[in-house]
């Protein structure tokens, strides 16, 4: 009875956990419902705000889902900085200890995000004019910064599991997660790899694909039986390469074996209608030690502190 009662609140403070569960046509009610029922936030974070959407010079197509920049595209000379910022930092970090004990030995947080602080490049770079008014204009939604890291693919041999294997992300609709390379990421080092989302949405109509713990992964065989065999798009480039992806919509995998590590920053935006946001989205609270009394209004939004 306490069981049910516990479930019945949790249905009621999160009803997007049900929903993520769910095959892409109920997804997207989900979806639709959240953005209708919550009037003051839609009005304020996904009209079409000069303020938001002045800055035009990344962009991601609808149809790819996806975009990646190179070192001398991400603005205010960023690529170098956050690259050298990471840098200095591994430089303290014993990655094999962190490996040993480590959930995901394939893909290691080296750096969490509560130890990256709002005087870093890294804090420049994801709360940046031009990266979040890019973000906001393929989500049509002023978005919310829900995670930083910096993660370490050691690649070694060994079965696939997990987000080694093609699958969709599950927490929004439609999301955007960014990746800046701290090293050169070539063929051999495990890279992200993706299908652009018209591809992927071929793919998730023909099986019908739902994110439950069974079947979010799925084989490479399903994926290049519908998407073809050269469908897959590996991102490699050298260090400061910046790539945006909605990996709730592009299929994708990483951390696969390989001859070599992979180092990159990882930050995630998503909107305050996602599956992983309690219904009142002003309680879900994501990087809490950035807010500060001074923030921009801008900032304020940004970490889900203003509507
Ligand atoms: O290791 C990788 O590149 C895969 C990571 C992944 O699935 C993700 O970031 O959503
Ligand atoms: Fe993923």
């Amino acid at each position: 009875m306490q069981n049910l009662a516990r479930k019945m609140t949790t249905a009621m403070t999160y009803p997007g956990a049900f929903f993520r569960y769910q095959s892409k046509p109920l997804r997207s009610f989900y979806h639709a419902l959240s953005r209708a029922a919550h009037v003051q936030t839609f009005l304020k974070r996904c009209n079409d705000n000069a303020d938001t959407y002045s800055a035009k010079k990344l962009t991601i197509e609808d149809a790819d889902g996806f975009s990646v920049f190179s070192p001398s595209q991400v603005p205010d000379n960023l690529a170098q900085d956050v690259v050298a910022e990471i840098r200095a930092r591994l430089q303290n970090i014993d990655v094999e200890t962190i490996r040993k004990t480590s959930k995901k030995p394939y893909l290691l947080s080296v750096i969490k995000g509560a130890e990256i602080s709002r005087d870093s490049a890294i804090y420049k770079l994801v709360s940046h004019r031009e990266v979040v008014g890019c973000v906001a204009r393929y989500l049509k939604c002023f978005p919310i910064l829900s995670f930083i890291a910096v993660w370490y693919s050691p690649n070694l041999p060994g079965q696939e599991t997990g987000s080694q294997k093609f699958h969709l992300d599950h927490e929004d609709y439609r999301q955007i997660k960014a990746f800046m390379f701290v090293e050169d990421i070539g063929p051999n080092n495990g890279p992200f790899t993706l299908i652009p989302a018209a591809a992927s949405e071929k793919i998730q109509n023909a099986i019908n694909y739902k994110m439950t713990p069974d079947n979010k992964q799925i084989e490479d065989e399903t994926v290049y039986g519908i998407a073809g065999s050269g469908a897959a798009r590996p991102l490699t480039g050298p260090p400061g390469t910046l790539a945006l992806i909605d990996t709730s919509r592009c299929f994708h995998y990483g951390s696969r074996e390989g001859s070599a590590p992979r180092i990159m920053l990882t930050f995630q935006y998503i909107t305050p209608f996602a599956f992983v946001m309690p219904w009142n989205w002003r309680k879900g609270v994501y990087l809490p030690h950035l807010k500060d009394k001074n923030m921009s209004s801008w900032e304020r939004k940004l970490l889900g502190v203003e509507i």
